[in-house]
């Protein structure tokens, strides 16, 4: 008979090379020491600490699964999601800026770009001397991208590039900027360019008053007629599979991501339930508590072998989009719950900052919109089921 470990019920860990374990252990090691001190501060004072990039560049935190020949590790996509979980643990902002710059710019650079696009920004994205943003969404085209009205027109030597991406992470403090736009050259068929701080025409005013993920900036990226060369065009892939291509890593990994956030929340109410007396007893005494701990424990466990699935078929080159549907849906679905029943266990105490469950649970609001709203997810998946698109 084995033995039971309410931390990790189906003994995830043994599910792992001892390369992932290495990792994990190093994403945590860092954001205990080194983020946790941060976070309470951060997210009340809305601020964002670029040296962040530096520090998980230099443990190989930055593109963990590219190629070790641009600056990456070579890592597996299972423990690109373990360092998410690691790292959302503390905070799901800080996350977010480290899948942007991994999945969204580094992924795209590499699985789409030339040689030379290569060779110019993968090293120095990969230390975090570069930060990196994505440019999708638009004032008119959230859910549908489709809809994006930024163009790029052709010119002689390049193109010119006009129109305005919102709800951008990192953009106020990016140098990189990926940028998705509907091409004249190609029909009017989506493209990416690679775009850098200080070209005229490019700005990038902060979003500012944000009540959710306030420890990561978020801002927009205004082009009026912004001038680049040939070599600013991403060459290989056309449409919005490009995109989407990167997307459905970004995604994957915040499947991994909210369930840290989840466990974060889990412990806490653990804790504060054998820790609190009322009534003359502690409160996880009580059956309507067990019960609580109970479903967030099956919920994240559950959640985390679907993870690892996924991140196993990856690896493997035989995921498909839906699979990361289901993850990114039900797992950050979950972790709201869960992050919202925390809040609740820890009684008044819960909406302190001090508590961080309520912080949890804003960020978590985010989560649940961006790289595809729950309900998008759901109409996804429904596409699969039926054969019917209702979006
Ligand atoms: P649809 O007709 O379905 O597809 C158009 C083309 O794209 C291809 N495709 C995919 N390719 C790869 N992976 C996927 N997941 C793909 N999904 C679609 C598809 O095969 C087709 O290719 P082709 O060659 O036939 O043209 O497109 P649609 O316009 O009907 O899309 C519908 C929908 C809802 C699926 C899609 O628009 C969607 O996913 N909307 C959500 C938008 C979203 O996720 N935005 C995220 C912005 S980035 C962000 O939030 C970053 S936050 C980061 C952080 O801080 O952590
Ligand atoms: P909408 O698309 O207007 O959706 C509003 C509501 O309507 C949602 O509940 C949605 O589920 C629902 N809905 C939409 N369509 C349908 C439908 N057909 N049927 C039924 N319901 C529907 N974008 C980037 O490109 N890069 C980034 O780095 C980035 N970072 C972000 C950071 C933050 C903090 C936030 C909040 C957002 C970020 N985003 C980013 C944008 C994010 O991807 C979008 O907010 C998200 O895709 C949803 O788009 P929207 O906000 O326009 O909502």
């Amino acid at each position: 008979m084995g033995k039971f470990d309410w931390a990790d019920p189906f003994l995830l860990d043994d599910q792992l090379s001892e390369d992932e374990r290495m990792i994990r252990d190093s994403a945590k090691a860092y954001a205990d020491d080194k983020l946790a001190p941060r976070i309470i501060d951060a997210f009340q004072h809305e601020h964002t600490d670029p040296a962040i990039f530096r520090e998980m560049g230099a443990l190989g935190l930055l593109g963990p699964t590219i190629p070790e020949e641009y600056g990456g590790v070579g890592a597996s996509y299972v423990a690109y999601g373990l360092v998410a979980r690691e790292v959302e643990r503390i905070d799901s902002g800080y996350r977010s800026m480290m899948s942007v710059q991994s999945s969204l710019v580094m992924y795209p650079i590499n699985a789409f770009g030339s040689e030379e696009q290569k060779r110019k920004y993968l090293p120095k994205l990969a230390t975090g001397e570069w930060i990196g943003c994505f440019g999708l969404t638009e004032p008119d085209a959230g859910s549908d991208p489709g809809g994006m009205t930024t163009r790029a027109k052709k010119t002689a030597n390049g193109y010119v590039i006009s129109g305005a991406k919102t709800w951008i992470s990192n953009s106020p403090i990016a140098d990189v900027f990926v940028i998705w736009a509907k091409s004249d050259e190609h029909g009017g068929g989506i493209r990416g360019f690679i775009l850098e701080r200080g070209m005229k025409g490019l700005e990038t005013p902060k979003i500012e008053g944000k009540l959710s993920l306030r420890a990561s900036i978020t801002g927009m990226v205004m082009m009026d007629e912004v001038e680049v060369g040939d070599d600013a065009l991403l060459p290989d892939v056309q449409g919005l599979k490009g995109p989407f291509g990167c997307l459905n890593r970004a995604r994957y990994g915040i499947s991994w991501g909210a369930l840290g956030a989840a466990e974060f929340c889990f412990h806490a109410a653990r804790q504060y339930g054998l820790d609190r007396n009322q009534f003359g007893t502690p409160l996880a005494g009580r059956q309507l508590f067990q019960k609580k701990l109970a479903d967030m424990e099956t919920e994240i466990a559950l959640g985390l072998q679907a993870s690892l699935r996924v991140g196993r078929l990856m690896d493997e080159g035989r995921f498909a989009p839906e699979m990361v549907s289901v993850v990114k849906r039900n797992n950050v679905g979950k972790a709201l719950d869960i992050a919202r029943m925390s809040r609740d266990m820890h009684g008044g105490n819960g909406i302190s900052g001090e508590y961080q469950v309520m912080r949890h649970l804003m960020n978590l609001e985010t989560v649940n919109t961006y790289e595809g709203a729950h309900d998008v997810h759901a109409l996804i998946l429904g596409r699969a089921i039926t054969g019917i698109a209702a979006f």
